[in-house]
């Protein structure tokens, strides 16, 4: 697979996203990826979105739960930017439109006060965090039925296409256990606990660090990283209520736009 041929399945993807119509997976095209190229094909995808003037605002983990796993059918952790295309206000609306078949899940945001890379303690990556958050994660794979081998959505920016962040809270929360209800209006769909974000939230942390040290970079002071959910996603409808209430940290939400909204 040579450089250009990365190049050209970028734009594919990226295109994918940003037309909100679903390709073909790159692995049934017999298209074989190593996960470093993989890597370097979400790093072209997303110089795109930041070429049209978004911005990064952190990163996100991706399968750091049992959950999450089981229900992809993938069993390595994976990790993408944020940027500021994705960003949806706490209380704000998610324009259904822009999506292809969008799910939303559980999480626990970070604010960090520090910078952080490579090979780190749980002690160090506490002490790196200002604040922490409930946030909701949508994701929306770019791929036909969501769908996808780990070098796919490696390639796809791990599904990676809204975020919303809740009020930060002091990070002296003790949050390797806290209680975590998905509802959809006001009735639970997910039910789960931090704990199930390899046992302890900041765990992932842990691994964010090191995954940006192994990639040559750095978690910068001042951006957000998403542990990674603690259920299984659920798919969205339009009009629906989103919210996450998680114990100790409160609630992060935003409305599903009805199917004609601009
Ligand atoms: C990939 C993204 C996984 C998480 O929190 O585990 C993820 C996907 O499930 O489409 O964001
Ligand atoms: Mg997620």
């Amino acid at each position: 697979m040579s450089n250009q041929e990365i190049t050209e399945l970028a734009a594919q993807v990226d295109g994918a996203a940003l037309n909100a119509q679903a390709i073909e997976q790159l692995s049934s095209l017999g298209i074989d990826l190593s996960i470093e190229q993989a890597y370097q094909l979400q790093s072209l995808s997303v110089a795109r979105r930041y070429s049209r003037g978004e911005h990064q605002l952190g990163v996100k983990m991706g399968f750091t739960s049992r959950a999450k796993m089981i229900q992809m059918g993938v069993d390595d952790m994976i990790w993408g930017p944020l940027t500021s295309g994705m960003f949806i206000e706490d209380g704000g609306e998610m324009n259904f439109s822009h999506f292809i078949h969008p799910r939303v899940e559980p999480e626990i945001a970070f604010l960090l006060k520090r910078p952080l890379s490579g090979v780190i303690n749980l002690a160090e990556a506490m002490s790196a965090v200002e604040a922490v958050a409930p946030a909701l994660e949508v994701i929306d794979s770019r791929y036909n039925n969501f769908q996808f081998s780990l070098q796919d959505v490696i390639a796809d920016n791990c599904s990676s296409s809204g975020f919303t962040v809740g009020a930060w809270q002091k990070a002296d929360v003790d949050i390797s256990n806290l209680g975590m209800v998905l509802e959809f209006d006001g009735a639970a769909v997910q039910v789960g606990s931090s704990a199930a974000i390899l046992g302890n939230p900041y765990r992932s942390l842990v691994a964010a660090a090191r995954m940006a040290g192994e990639a040559g970079s750095e978690l910068t002071a001042g951006s957000i990283v998403l542990a990674g959910a603690a259920t299984a996603a659920e798919a969205l409808r339009p009009g629906v209520h989103v919210r996450v209430n998680t114990e100790k940290l409160g609630v992060a939400e935003f409305t599903v736009s009805q199917p004609l909204s601009e």
